[in-house]
């Protein structure tokens, strides 16, 4: 299907990629994949979206629900509205992602993932399922799609499976974002993590992704959110986000994870990385609590590089993980954060620090390598 893309920001995955720090970056390619527009057309078998729908694209699939069988058992109910309950869960509904045409892959079996395979070997490549070709061109010669979502263009080809229909009275230019960084602090918090009232947290790295943990670890009444950043006029919006501590790692000789054990009696309950960057990750994990403190990596580290600990710091009980999309099951769960956003229970508005016309892309970049922008929301 093909959608008129109305309002696209920029993300640091996007950044990273352009400046070739992606072992899967394809060039030359469309980037941006945290939008949103309107259906333009629909291919033949799309059921799903009609033209004229409110959509947001979504990097990561999620299928049609259908009863899934594991091993023929059954595993999860569909339900009419998409979503797909698992029996033995106690947490909140969400869909499990299947492949429209054949079986469900392994992963949209598994309850406890929201990585759908079924188009990711062909987003990886940048091309099209249909028939393993890119739907763009210039000057004749084709151009690679990105993430399957390419929102950096007037118009963009998506698979079905990749985009979520909201609410039409939604405001695009703000629910734009819940197609990436926003949800995906979130979910970090609420589906990853798992915060519980009273638990303490770390954020390390308070761009958009950091400071909606640190909103979402607010609402799961967490009893201590401490804030860490390199550039001090990150605390002012944490602060504002509700962080009750700020840290600079570089106003103190002792290592930063040190500061944190020793602010909070052992450690924390939660850390989590939205930096991406290896020696940040490995300080994360380690001003968790001893016995039970989980440290969940959100931020994308470049090509080539690898997370390290001394084992020790696992085997007496620290535990990492990893989030893709906050663990959110897009294409049910994103209209129900358009719902919540709807209900004005969210900071959604506070995360657009800019609004600029598509033509000055290359200036949006530079605040965002600057350290200047929250998100910046182009409109095209
Ligand atoms: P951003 O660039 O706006 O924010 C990064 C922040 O990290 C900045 O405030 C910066 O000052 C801070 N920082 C840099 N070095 C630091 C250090 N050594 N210690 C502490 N803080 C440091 O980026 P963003 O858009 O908020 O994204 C954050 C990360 O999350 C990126 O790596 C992005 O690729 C990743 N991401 C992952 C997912 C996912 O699904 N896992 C989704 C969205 C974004
Ligand atoms: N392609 C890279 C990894 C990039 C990556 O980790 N992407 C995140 C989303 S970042 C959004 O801003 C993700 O969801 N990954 C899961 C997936 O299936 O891509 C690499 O290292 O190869
Ligand atoms: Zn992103």
């Amino acid at each position: 299907m093909s959608a008129q893309v109305l309002f696209t920001a920029l993300c640091h995955t996007d950044a990273y990629t352009l400046d070739g720090l992606d072992p899967e970056g394809l060039f030359p390619c469309i980037l941006g994949h945290e939008a949103a527009g309107v259906v333009e057309s629909v291919g033949e078998g799309v059921t799903s979206v009609s033209v004229g729908d409110h959509v947001i694209p979504c990097y990561q699939a999620r299928s049609k629900a259908q009863k899934l069988l594991l091993n023929g058992r059954r595993v999860s109910q569909t339900t009419t509205d998409n979503t797909v309950l698992d029996p033995s869960s106690t947490s909140p509904p969400q869909a499990y992602c299947a492949d429209l045409e054949a079986q469900p892959c392994k992963f949209c079996l598994h309850p406890k993932t929201n990585l759908c395979q079924s188009v990711r070997a062909w987003t990886g490549r940048g091309v099209m399922k249909a028939d393993g070709a890119s739907r763009f061109t210039l000057d004749g010669k084709p151009l690679f799609h990105f993430m399957g979502t390419s929102t950096f263009s007037e118009y963009t080809v998506v698979h079905e499976v990749s985009v979520a229909k909201v609410n039409p009275a939604a405001p695009l230019d703000k629910v734009c974002l819940l197609g990436c960084g926003i949800s995906t602090g979130w979910g970090a918090v609420f589906n990853t993590a798992k915060v519980q009232a009273g638990n303490t947290v770390a954020v390390f790295g308070l761009g958009a992704v950091g400071l909606a943990c640190i909103e979402a670890a607010v609402e799961a009444k967490a009893s201590r959110i401490i804030a860490v950043d390199t550039n001090p006029d990150k605390f002012a919006s944490a602060r504002q986000w509700g962080a009750t501590d700020c840290v600079n790692p570089k106003d103190s000789a002792t290592a930063v994870q040190q500061v944190i054990v020793d602010m909070t009696d052992g450690g924390v309950d939660f850390s989590f990385e939205c930096v991406g960057n290896v020696e940040v990750m490995r300080a994360a994990l380690e001003c968790c609590h001893k016995g039970w403190g989980e440290s969940i990596i959100v931020g994308v580290a470049a090509a080539g590089q690898e997370i390290r600990t001394r084992p020790f710091q696992l085997v007496t009980g620290r535990v990492w993980r990893g989030t893709a999309f906050g663990g959110y099951k897009s294409r049910v769960a994103v209209p129900q954060l358009v719902d919540k956003y709807m209900s004005g229970a969210t900071k959604l508005d506070s995360y657009i620090t800019h609004n600029m016309k598509f033509s000055e892309i290359n200036e949006a970049f530079d605040l965002l390598h600057a350290g200047k922008c929250l998100r910046v929301v182009l409109s095209l």
